[in-house]
C-alpha cells in the first residue's frame, strides 16, 4: 500500500538544471573547459562536488587542482547558481505538480524530498510549496550520492515509511537506480528508453501525467 511519495527535485519539480548548466559553463569556460548541454545531462542528480569531478575529468584537468582549489571553484559556481534561483517563482513549478501535491495531501499520503541539492530547502521556499513536505532528506545527512539509494532511504526513514510502501520520482538515470536501489516503486519522468534502460517501474512523458489515482492502480498492478 502507498504510505509515501518522494520527489526529486531538479527536474521533476522544477527546471534547475538550465541554472545549473549556465552557472556550471561559466565556471568550466572560465578554466578554459568545453561545455555543453549533451554533457550537461550527465551530471543531472549528481552532487556539486562530483559534477566538478567529471568536468575537469571531461577537460583532462582532474589531476591540476588541490582539494582546497576544487572546493573554491564548486562554491564560485554555486554562488553564481544561488543568484539564478532568485528569480524562481511559484509559476516555474512544472505542470500538473501542485495538482498532485493537493491530491496527495487529501488521500494522507506523505510527501518527501530525496534532492541531491543542498539548494533544495530555499527552491520549495522560492516556490512556495515547502508546506507540502513532510520531510525534506538532507544530502549532507547521508554518505553516499545517487545512484547509491541512501538519500531516498534517509527520507523513508525521516517519514517513519518502510521503503516498500514508497514511490519515488526521478527525471535522471542516477536517481532512477538509487530508488530501485532503495527497493522503491520508481516512476521516471522523461524519455521512456532512458527511463526504462535505468530501471523505471513506470515511465510518465512529463509530469502533467503524474496522476495520484493512476499511479496507485499502476503501483497496486
Ligand atoms: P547543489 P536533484 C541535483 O538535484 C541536480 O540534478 C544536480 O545537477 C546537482 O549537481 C545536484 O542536485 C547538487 O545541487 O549544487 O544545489 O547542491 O535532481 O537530485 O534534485
Ligand atoms: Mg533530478
Amino acid at each position: 500500500m502507498v504510505k509515501a511519495v518522494i520527489f526529486d527535485l531538479d527536474g521533476v519539480i522544477t527546471d534547475t538544471a538550465e541554472l545549473h548548466y549556465q552557472a556550471w559553463k561559466n565556471l568550466a569556460n572560465s578554466i578554459a573547459i568545453d561545455f555543453n548541454r549533451e554533457f550537461n545531462e550527465e551530471l543531472k542528480g549528481i552532487s556539486r562536488m562530483d559534477s566538478l569531478n567529471k568536468i575537469l575529468q571531461h577537460g583532462g584537468v582532474a589531476d591540476q587542482y588541490t582539494e582546497e582549489e576544487k572546493l573554491e571553484l564548486a562554491t564560485k559556481k554555486n554562488e553564481e547558481y544561488k543568484g539564478l534561483l532568485i528569480h524562481l517563482k511559484p509559476e516555474n513549478i512544472y505542470p500538473g505538480i501542485k495538482e498532485f501535491l493537493n491530491a496527495l495531501k487529501q488521500s494522507n499520503i506523505k510527501i518527501g524530498l530525496a534532492s541531491a541539492s543542498k539548494n533544495g530547502p530555499a527552491i520549495l521556499d522560492y516556490l512556495q510549496i515547502t508546506d507540502y513536505f513532510d520531510t525534506i532528506a538532507d544530502p549532507d545527512s547521508v554518505i553516499n550520492g545517487k545512484p547509491a539509494p541512501d538519500i531516498f532511504l534517509k527520507a523513508a526513514e525521516q517519514l517513519g515509511v518502510s521503503p516498500q510502501d514508497c514511490i519515488g520520482v526521478e527525471d535522471s538515470e542516477a536517481g532512477i537506480e538509487a530508488i530501485q536501489s532503495a527497493n522503491m516503486y520508481a516512476v521516471g519522468v522523461g524519455t521512456v528508453e532512458v527511463m526504462r534502460k535505468a530501471g523505471a517501474d513506470l515511465v510518465l512523458a512529463d509530469t502533467t501525467e503524474l496522476v495520484w489515482d493512476q499511479l496507485q492502480e499502476a503501483f497496486t498492478a
